[in-house]
C-alpha cells in the first residue's frame, strides 16, 4: 500500500488494484475551434491541464499500471443517443450535427479524438461512452472487475459533468475513487471548486481529492 496525502484524509493506494481513468480529453472539448469553443466556452482553461494529465499518464505508464481513456461518443446513426439528449441545445449545434471538427460527439470524427498530447498507447483501454457517466451502456464494470481493479484515479473534463458523474457511478459500484485536482478542469472555475468539495464532503461521500505533487511524492 502507498499512502497519498489527500482530502478528506489520506488515500491508501494499492498498486496491484488501481487504474488511471482519463475522462473525455477529446479535441472537441479541449481545442480552440472545437465544439466547446463554438458554444462560447473559454477552452484555454481545459487546454491548460494537458501537461498535468500528461504527467499523470507518465507516472502510471512508468509504474506499468493500467490506464483507461474515455470519450463521450455516439454511434453515427445516433441509435445510442436518446432524443432528450439529441434535441438539447441550439439547432445546428446538437449532437450529430456537422461542427468545425466533424459531426459533434460522433465516434470516429476528428473532434472526437483524444488530443494528440494525451493519445492512448497501444494496449491502453479506450471506452466510448454515450452517457456522461462511464458505466452507462458500457461493459466497463465487467472489464475492470475481470482485471481485479478496485481503485480508480481520475483526471479529465469536465469536473462537474463527466468526471463527477463517472466518479459517482464508480463509487456506487464499490470502487475507491481519487481525483487529481490539477488534472481536471471545468469551463466554470466555480463549478470545478464546488464539485471537488461535493466529492470530499461528509468524510469522502464520493471519494478523495489529492494534488498531483502528493501522488508523485507517494510513488517516489
Ligand atoms: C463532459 C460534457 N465530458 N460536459 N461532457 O463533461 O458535456
Amino acid at each position: 500500500m502507498i499512502t497519498v496525502s489527500a482530502r478528506p484524509y489520506a488515500f491508501s493506494l494499492d498498486p496491484a488494484h488501481v487504474a488511471l481513468v482519463v475522462i473525455d480529453m477529446q479535441r472537441d472539448f479541449i481545442e480552440p475551434g472545437g465544439f466547446g469553443a463554438v458554444l462560447g466556452n473559454d477552452v484555454s482553461r481545459l487546454t491548460a491541464i494537458i501537461p498535468s494529465v500528461a504527467a499523470l499518464l507518465s507516472l502510471f505508464r512508468g509504474q506499468k499500471l493500467p490506464v483507461l481513456h474515455t470519450r463521450e461518443a455516439h454511434r453515427p446513426d445516433l441509435s445510442d443517443c436518446p432524443p432528450a439528449k439529441r434535441l438539447r441545445g441550439t439547432p445546428g449545434l446538437r449532437i450529430g450535427d456537422e461542427g468545425a471538427m466533424g459531426r459533434i460527439l460522433i465516434a470516429g470524427e476528428p473532434g472526437n479524438q483524444i488530443v494528440p498530447e494525451l493519445a492512448p498507447l497501444p494496449g491502453e483501454m479506450v471506452i466510448d461512452k454515450p452517457g456522461k457517466g462511464m458505466f452507462w451502456a458500457t461493459d466497463l464494470h465487467e472489464t475492470l472487475s475481470a482485471k481485479g481493479i478496485t481503485q480508480l484515479v481520475f483526471a479529465g473534463v469536465t469536473t462537474e459533468v463527466c468526471v463527477q458523474t463517472s466518479m459517482r457511478e464508480a463509487n456506487d459500484r464499490g470502487y475507491e475513487c481519487l481525483l487529481i485536482e490539477e488534472a481536471t478542469e471545468s469551463y466554470f472555475p466555480e463549478f470545478k471548486a464546488s464539485a471537488i468539495e461535493m466529492i470530499v464532503a461528509q468524510g469522502g461521500i464520493v471519494g478523495w481529492a489529492a494534488r498531483l505533487q502528493d501522488l508523485e511524492t507517494a510513488f517516489a
